[in-house]
């Protein structure tokens, strides 16, 4: 394969960000790290590298021929105690741009060869140091921006999703077996597994794919942050409960009817959810093209959005809550499966007293409504806990598995398939051969989870992904 001829040689990265630092590493791996690294390092202790005990660090002086180019600390790793499951050595130099760069060709010259993205991870996962899955939440864990996103990543990479699989498949590789050894003895007519252990199996694996496949709109929507449109007429000031909401000046405010004509997206991270606000062009008829054209841009912002901000101001709603009435029925009517908040802005507009009588008003079934001041800022925290109570935070809470992988939803879903086609099979009592056939399928795509199946082009997608140097 590919990528096992590609692992005999030793790779080096930069470990750290690029770019001027307080300090960097530079990250060794492969057979030949050790002698790459005593090299090119005297260290003050006078002793070779290439003699010191795995786990050690030492001081000492990166120099090329006479010239000292830095003075780093040097960590040793011998395999398989490491990170990739190979000799590794960190040496962690002064952050500078010239150093980083003077270190890594100084390895290059000795032999070794520039990493590719994700390839410390790709080795480790080739040297049984963690599955697929474990490397793929690594680079989730990198990414993560929030505490909802990085407590999944964090469990994915612990193993919590994977070994519930591996579970699963082995016990269904288990029935496979047996069933495929009917099919040996297939004149004799015997029955090796048993039918009755064999269809409670099928049903626990049916239900734990249903509850992971489910999982995913929650995990997908933790991991990329929940979209919520702001969204209303003109001027009811949509783009000053943005600011409010980000606390700075992000979208421009005025009381010129139409002053937002595109899109604004900001990302704000209430109790650890990360919610991602859309601050939209207000809708109204209008000859103006470039205002059309924001307009149909808040429509589509709308069907994307997983919560709709309905904004309206106070004045208007009492002058005539009829009209508001049908304005929210259509919203809601038009997006049945969104949560609809209406926003009722500028109650410092009103007497105190009517603010009762804006909360009176009708509204339709699972409608929230919050009075606010998006100028003052009154109310706009009470907007906050209301958004943070609609995620669906008991799932995250009682760290249930939650999938938020693409790749894997995709393998657990072609999972499903075959099993509800091994179902079908146990309900018509197709022939052993047959079954066989489905329940190897449904193995290949559990395996491909796991990476207990790969192919070079899968691995390749997945570590292409990566940042370089992890
Ligand atoms: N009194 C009061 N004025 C407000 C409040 N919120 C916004 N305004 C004012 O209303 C006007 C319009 O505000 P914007 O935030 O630009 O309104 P918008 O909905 O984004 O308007 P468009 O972008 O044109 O669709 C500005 O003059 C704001 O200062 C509020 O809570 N109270
Ligand atoms: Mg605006």
């Amino acid at each position: 394969m590919y990528f096992c001829t590609m692992i005999q040689d030793t790779i080096v990265a930069l470990a750290t960000p690029a770019g001027a630092g307080a300090i960097a590493v530079i990250r060794l791996s492969g057979s030949d790290a050790i002698a790459i690294a005593t090299a090119m390092f005297n260290a003050v202790s006078g002793k070779k590298l290439n003699h010191q005990a795995t786990h050690t660090v030492h001081l000492g002086h990166i120099k090329e021929g006479t010239r000292v180019v830095d003075e780093v600390l040097a960590t040793i790793f011998k395999n398989p105690k490491s990170y990739t499951g190979e000799d590794v050595v960190e040496f962690s130099c002064h952050g500078s741009n010239y150093i980083q760069q003077e270190i890594i060709q100084l390895c290059l010259k000795k032999g070794a060869r520039m990493a590719n993205p994700g390839e410390f991870t790709l080795r480790a996962f080739i040297n049984g140091k963690m599955d697929l899955s474990q490397a793929e939440a690594v680079a989730d864990l990198i990414a993560s921006d929030s505490q909802a996103s990085h407590q999944l990543a964090i469990q994915q990479m612990r193993g919590g999703f994977s070994s519930e699989i591996k579970k699963l498949r082995e016990e269904l590789l288990n029935f496979a077996s047996l069933i495929e050894l009917e099919l040996d003895f297939a004149e004799e007519d015997v029955a090796f597994a048993n039918r009755d252990e064999f269809q409670k199996l099928i049903t626990r694996i049916t239900q734990v794919l249903k509850r992971l496949i489910d999982s995913f709109a929650t995990g997908n929507v933790l991991k990329n942050g929940i979209p919520v449109a702001i969204v209303g007429e003109p001027n009811v000031g949509k783009s000053t409960l943005l600011n409010a909401l980000l606390n700075e000046e992000r979208a421009i405010v005025s009381d010129i009817a139409g002053t937002t004509r595109d899109t604004i997206e900001d990302e704000l991270n209430i109790g650890g959810i990360a919610f991602r606000f859309i601050d939209t062009a207000g809708i109204r008829d209008t000859s103006d093209t470039i205002e059309g054209l924001g307009i149909k841009k808040t429509f589509e912002k709308m069907e994307q959005a997983q919560v709709v901000l309905f904004l309206i101001a106070a004045t208007q709603l009492l002058q005539d809550k009829t009209a508001t009435q049908i304005e929210i029925e259509k919203i809601k009517n038009k997006h049945p499966q969104k949560t609809l908040v209406m926003v009722v802005n500028k109650i410092d507009q009103i007497q105190t007293k009517q603010i009762s009588e804006v909360k009176n008003i009708h509204l339709p079934q699972k409608t929230v409504l919050i009075p606010i001041s998006a100028k003052t800022g009154e109310g706009v925290e009470t907007l906050k806990t209301t958004l943070l109570d609609f995620v669906n935070t008991g799932a995250l809470r009682n760290n249930d598995t939650i999938v938020t992988n693409s790749r894997h939803y995709d393998a657990l879903l072609k999972a499903l398939e075959e099993i509800v086609r091994v179902q079908e099979g146990i309900d018509n009592n197709l022939s052993s051969d047959l079954m066989a056939i489905d329940i190897r399928q449904a193995l290949y795509h559990f395996g491909e989870i796991t990476g207990q199946v790969t192919n070079d082009e899968l691995l390749g997608n997945i570590f292409a992904n990566f940042c370089i140097g992890k």
